[in-house]
């Protein structure tokens, strides 16, 4: 796993890496994925490093309702509130990236085939 130091997303929180960052609030950062799969497709992820959603969830419950707030006022914004927020959690998930993020997918009407 990733560790603070060279992690892709801490980078684009402090600043390091330019990013197009599309909201934020107090605990979390909401910016486009490069790789978009649906017309919103947004990550959240919090200003603190945590591997993944559980890490947050126990460290910081705070931290993890103000992203889910972000979740869904990008959402509100960009896809009249309607949307699929994901947490892939370990590898086999699909994650690849060790910092926590909600992938924020709206603006059409989703399909569901994870596996
Ligand atoms: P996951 O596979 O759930 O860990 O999602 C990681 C997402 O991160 C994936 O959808 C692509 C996105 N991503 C990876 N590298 C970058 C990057 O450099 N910039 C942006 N904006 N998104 C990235």
């Amino acid at each position: 796993m990733s560790l603070p130091a060279d992690c892709l997303f801490c980078q684009f929180v402090d600043g390091t890496l330019e990013t197009e960052i599309v909201g934020q609030n107090e605990h979390a950062i909401a910016f486009r994925d490069i790789n978009p799969q649906a017309p919103l497709h947004v990550l959240v992820i919090p200003r603190e490093h945590y591997a993944d959603v559980a890490a947050l969830a126990g460290a910081d419950p705070e931290a993890l309702a103000d992203l889910v707030g972000l979740a869904q006022e990008v959402a509100l914004d960009e896809a009249d509130g309607e949307y699929r927020l994901i947490f892939n959690s370990g590898p086999m998930a699909g994650q690849s990236v060790f910092h926590v993020h909600g992938h924020v997918l709206g603006g059409t009407k989703l399909g569901w085939s994870p596996a």
